[in-house]
Formats: structure tokens, C-alpha cells, sequence
């Protein structure tokens, strides 16, 4: 039965309940809450939030592109009033307890508990203490940099991933990596109290702890949404291990098996990445031997002279091609495309709704490079979902689940094949040849390089918010996921006092990360299903979605229902199923499977977990 087809059949339930009450309360028995209370409850709810959630916005979207102490102070005023209020109403909804509910109803109590990724006790000096701390966590990150000499020239964050993509010299490598990590130790006791007041709050609204309270926002029971990981990691699992096999023996090659060890953990400095979460950047390491990339994108964009905001107006011009109407001029007014040199503001790409209407914005420290290329997409994905929704009651004003507004930006990234750079003017001819493997390899160093990082950090987070991983085991607990899962170590012993999970900005950020998992598995997902809506045939890799009103008619109807109904539906609505399908990605790749076989024949692969350091 679809959700339209439940709501209508509660209708003519609920007339009954009506009348039956309204007998009870003929005969004089104390007054049960109604289900006219319950939905004037949910109106007046929403609307008192919405008001916070645009005054916590426009707060957050002060301080983080201004980040001194009074705009840290006023960001977690404007949060410590969203946290008070939604504990206040979910507090206030138990009264509605056994009451029977619409599915709307129900669906929109649970959506209001589980709206924040961490709520405070309801006790006021909590929520303060609480947002304070949230607050003083994401502006250490936002202003952290790295001194080489301990003073003088300091590097901030964006220089140093751009390093991390050029540099080849282990020494300075090392030196960038073990830096940037110098700015996470002081977060380490503010993260243990916050771990203390979200798990206090978290049960107050009824969870066991926060990882809890996150694992149920997935139209499931908690357990079984780990569960359901767990399946989709095993049928990706054998393709990261051939890839991390082949790239591990190509390292070897090129800085010498006493560095990377031929059937040992790789270094982490070494994967061109300040988090090792995706490989792209030593794509020239590890390419097939005698084949040029058949592009590099970032050339033909400093070619092309293209600046930041003109990558902007490609991601635009992409979604118009489905169909869907230009940003608003606010957009281009009021976001962040260039680091400013003049004050210190948050770099981590991120996507914003202000008013939950029409007042979209991004905000991003734009570098003329494939990677921000593709991440100007992923942002304006969330911005395309966001508008697509804004009719919605406002707890519906999100995805479906969380990894659907991670996954949108990226499944249109998927469609620019080389057709599509030639379409839009940015290569001069489709490519010939029989080179694909180079595209997809391109391709797996940031796609599959990156899955078991996006199941990892919240496996430490939910460990750590159910008191497995106490404060003292932090960090080694950290390295043995990352052992783990990723196979790879940390380049130098750490310090005891280290704070590894906080150099990543998530962490003090405190955005909840499994939903990257589910959207790289679900962009393959929704890529497959939406080149077949347009029409298109031949390898997955190869389809570009560009101009499909067919496909942008299927991606918008699934947008505009926002959080309206359980995910499957809205899965439904796309790609003709219920289930989230790991054979979408498999498909893609498995032309690579087939080299990368060929490749590791005759080498050991995998990794024991236990290596030390
Ligand atoms: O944080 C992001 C986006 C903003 S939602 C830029 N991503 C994750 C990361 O950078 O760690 C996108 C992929 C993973
Ligand atoms: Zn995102």
C-alpha cells in the first residue's frame, strides 16, 4: 500500500475515533487528549520551529563565514533555542502516546524527535553549555592551521589539501599530515562533554544515546538499519579490497616496498588525500601503464579560463537541462564562492536553505579543479532538493533520508562523461579508443576509495555514544577502524593526547557521516535508473543524463516530496524499487573489476588488521 493510499484509508478511520471520543466525553470521564489536539499540536510545532530553524540559519551562516567570538556566542544562542524547543515538543507529544494517529501524524512525531543531530537535556544551563561547546568545536576547526617553523608563514586547510594532491615528497607530506592533526587535541575535552549532554538528551526524547537517536531516523528499527549496512558493505566490499590491492603495489613501486609493504596497511599520508577518504590525486601513480588520462578536467578548465563562479553556471546550466528552473539572483548575491583573505570563515563546501523558501545559497572556498567541479555539483544538488521541497509541511522539509540529499549533486556529476564536456564546450572531441579502464579507475579512486571511510566514521561515533570506545581509547579505537576498514595506518605513532576523529570536520562539525555511505551506493543507484528513464543504452560510465527532461521529470517528482513519505517510497518514485542496490555501482565498475583481477593476479591482497602502529 503507498502512503497516499494509508492516509486515505486513516481518513475514514479517524471520523470513527472521533465519534467515539466524543461519546466518552458525554458521560463525564476525564478528558483524553484528541486527534484534533494532536494535529493542532503538529501545526503550531512546526511553525514555532521553522521561525528557530531560519533564526539558528541565519546565525550559523553568520559565524561561518565570520568566525569571531561574538558570532560563535550568537550561533549557539540561536541552537541552544532550537535544541529547547524541540525537546519541549517532544516531550509535550508523549501526551499523545495510544492515541490512533494518522501515518502523517506519526510520521511527523518521529520526524521531530529524531530533526537534530544532537538535543541537550531540558535544562536551560545544559542546552547552553551544549550548543557553546558545539559552537567552540566547529571554530577551532574553522580556524585551524599549521606553523611549519611554529610561527611565521602558516598554512591553512584548503593549502594544505591542495598540497596533498601535488606534493610527492614523504617528509613534507608527513610534516602537513601530522600538522593539520595539531589542532584536534584541544577539541578532545569538549567532545567528551558533548558526548555526556547529547547522550542525556538523546534520552530524555526516549533513545538509548545519540548513535541511536541517528540510527533512527532510517524508517527502520535502529538494529535493523545496521544491519542493512552491513549488506550493503559485503557486495562492495570485494571491489575495494582489488582496488586497494592494486594501489597499494603501485605505491610500492614508487616510494619503495620498506614504505608500503606488499601485503601490509598503507600509510595514510600517502593516498593524496589529508583524510586518505578518496584516492584521485595519485590517479598518475597508479594509472594503467602505457595509457595517457584521456583528459584531466582541471586542465581543460584553466584552459577554458573558467573562475569559480563560472563552474557554478555549468552545475546550473546542467540541472536547467532537466528541466528545472534557474537559481534565484540571491543565490549568486548572497553565497560564498572565494575564500576570503581577509577574515577567517568555514571552507568546508556546504549547501544552505535560510528561509526553507527560495533563499538557497552555497558556501565554498572554490579552487579551479575537477574535484571542487564535482563538488560544486554535490552542493547544488542539496540546493535543487531543498527548493524542490519547499512546498512541503516544514518536518518534511528534507530528504527522504539523509543520504538522498548527499547523493543528488553527485548522481548528476555521474553524467559528465566526455559527450557531455563536449557538449558544454569544455573538450574539444569524444576521446577513441578502447581506454575506458583510465576513466574508471579515475573514477574508483574516488568512488570506492572512499566507501569504507563513509561507514567508518560513525561506527567509532556510535561506539563511542554507546560508551564502547571510552574517552582514553579514542584514538587507538579510531586506528583500528581505520585499519579495519580501510587498510591503512597512521604514518607516525600518536601522541596520547591525540584527537584523530577531530581533524575531520564532521566530527567537531557534528554531522552525522553514514550518509555518505548510502549515497555513494544510492547516486549509482539513482544514475542507472535515471539513464534509463532517458532513454539511454550502453555502459553506465558512459551515460550522461544532460537535456533529459524524461530523467529530470523523475528526479524532480521524487524531490518535491521531501521527507513526506518513508524513503522506499521515494525510492520508488526513482528507480522502481524499494531497496537500496548495491549492483548499481558493481555494474558500473565492473569493467575495472575485470582489469583489476588481471592486475593483482600473482599479488597477495588484503591486510591483517593487528600490524602494529
Ligand atoms: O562534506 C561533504 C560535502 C558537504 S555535505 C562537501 N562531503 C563529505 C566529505 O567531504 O567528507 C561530500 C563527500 C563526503
Ligand atoms: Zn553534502
Amino acid at each position: 500500500m503507498s502512503g497516499s493510499d494509508r492516509r486515505r484509508q486513516w481518513k475514514l478511520f479517524s471520523s470513527a475515533v472521533v465519534v467515539t471520543a466524543f461519546a466518552v466525553s458525554c458521560i463525564e470521564q476525564p478528558l483524553e487528549p484528541s486527534v484534533e489536539e494532536a494535529e493542532h499540536f503538529i501545526e503550531n510545532a512546526e511553525s514555532r520551529l521553522l521561525a528557530l530553524w531560519i533564526d539558528a540559519g541565519r546565525a550559523a551562516w553568520v559565524q561561518n563565514n565570520f568566525i569571531t567570538t561574538d558570532t560563535n556566542l550568537l550561533a549557539a544562542a540561536a541552537n541552544a533555542k532550537v535544541m529547547a524547543a524541540t525537546t519541549e515538543l517532544a516531550a509535550e507529544a508523549s501526551r499523545f502516546n495510544g492515541l490512533i494517529l494518522s501515518p502523517d501524524l506519526e510520521r511527523k512525531l518521529t520526524l521531530l524527535k529524531t530533526s537534530l543531530a544532537a538535543v541537550a537535556p531540558s535544562e536551560s544551563s545544559m542546552q547552553s553549555e551544549l550548543a557553546g561547546i558545539m559552537a567552540e568545536m566547529e571554530s577551532i576547526y574553522g580556524q585551524g592551521e599549521y606553523c611549519p617553523d611554529g610561527q611565521g608563514e602558516c598554512l591553512d586547510l584548503p593549502t594544505m589539501e591542495r598540497m596533498f594532491a601535488e606534493v610527492r615528497e614523504t617528509d613534507e607530506l608527513l610534516a602537513i599530515w601530522s600538522g593539520w592533526r595539531e589542532v584536534s587535541p584541544d577539541m578532545r575535552p569538549l567532545y567528551e562533554r558533548f558526548v555526556e549532554l547529547s547522550n542525556a538528551g538523546a534520552r530524555e526524547l526516549g533513545f538509548g544515546d545519540t548513535g541511536e537517536m541517528w540510527r533512527s531516523a532510517y524508517d527502520m528499527p535502529a538494529d535493523d538499519f545496521t544491519n542493512e549496512l552491513e549488506r550493503l558493505w559485503s557486495k562492495v566490499r570485494p571491489l575495494y579490497e582489488s582496488l586497494h590491492c592494486h594501489v597499494r603495489a603501485e605505491l610500492g613501486q614508487e616510494y619503495g616496498t620498506a614504505v608500503v609493504a606488499e601485503d601490509g596497511l598503507i600509510p595514510a599520508h600517502l593516498l593524496g588525500n589529508m583524510w586518505s577518504q578518496t584516492w584521485a590525486n595519485v590517479y598518475d601513480i597508479v594509472r594503467p601503464s602505457r595509457s595517457e588520462p584521456r583528459y584531466d578536467l582541471t586542465r581543460l578548465l584553466e584552459r577554458q579560463n573558467v573562475d569559480p563562479v563560472d563552474m557554478v553556471r555549468y552545475g546550473e546550466t546542467f540541472f536547467s537541462s532537466l528541466g528545472f528552473a534557474p537559481l534565484p539572483s540571491s543565490f549568486w548575491d548572497r553565497s560564498l564562492f572565494v575564500q576570503p583573505e581577509d577574515r577567517n570563515v568555514v571552507c568546508h563546501a556546504s549547501a544552505w536553505d535560510i528561509d526553507f523558501k527560495s533563499d538557497v545559497r552555497i558556501k565554498m572556498c572554490i579552487g579551479v579543479n575537477d574535484e571542487d567541479f564535482v563538488t560544486i555539483h554535490h552542493e547544488l544538488g542539496h540546493n535543487y532538493y531543498q527548493r524542490a521541497y519547499s512546498g512541503q509541511d516544514p518536518l518534511y522539509r528534507t530528504s527522504a533520508n539523509d543520504g538522498f540529499h548527499e547523493g543528488i549533486g553527485d548522481t548528476i556529476a555521474l553524467s559528465m562523461t566526455p559527450e557531455y564536456l563536449v557538449e558544454v564546450g569544455l573538450l574539444n572531441r569524444v576521446p577513441t579508443g578502447d581506454n575506458d579502464v583510465a576513466l574508471l579507475l579515475r573514477q574508483a579512486l574516488e568512488k570506492v576509495a572512499f566507501l569504507p571511510f563513509g561507514l567508518l566514521v560513525d561506527q567509532w561515533r556510535w561506539r563511542v555514544f554507546s560508551g564502547e570506545i571510552l574517552p582514553d581509547d579514542y584514538n587507538t579505537a579510531w586506528w583500528e577502524l581505520r585499519r579495519e576498514y580501510q587498510g591503512i595506518k597512521a604514518p607516525v605513532p600518536r601522541a596520547v593526547n591525540s584527537f584523530d576523529p577531530g581533524a575531520k570536520f564532521h566530527v567537531p562539525g557534528n554531522t552525522p557521516y553514514t550518509r555518505y555511505f548510502l549515497a555513494h551506493i544510492l547516486q549509482f543507484q539513482f544514475h542507472r535508473a535515471l539513464c534509463e528513464a532517458a532513454g539511454i543504452k550502453g555502459p553506465l560510465h558512459r551515460c550522461s543524463i544532460y537535456g533529459s527532461r524524461e530523467a529530470g521529470g523523475r528526479l524532480r517528482a521524487m524531490l518535491e516530496m521531501g521527507a513526506s513519505e518513508p524513503w522506499p517510497e521515494a525510492l520508488n518514485t526513482i528507480a522502481e524499487t524499494r531497496e537500496m542496490d548495491a549492483t548499481a555501482i558493481v555494474e558500473y565498475f565492473a569493467p575495472l573489476s575485470v582489469w583489476l583481477d588481471e592486475q593483482n593476479a600473482g599479488r597477495r591482497c588484503g591486510w591483517q588488521t593487528q600490524e602494529s602502529s
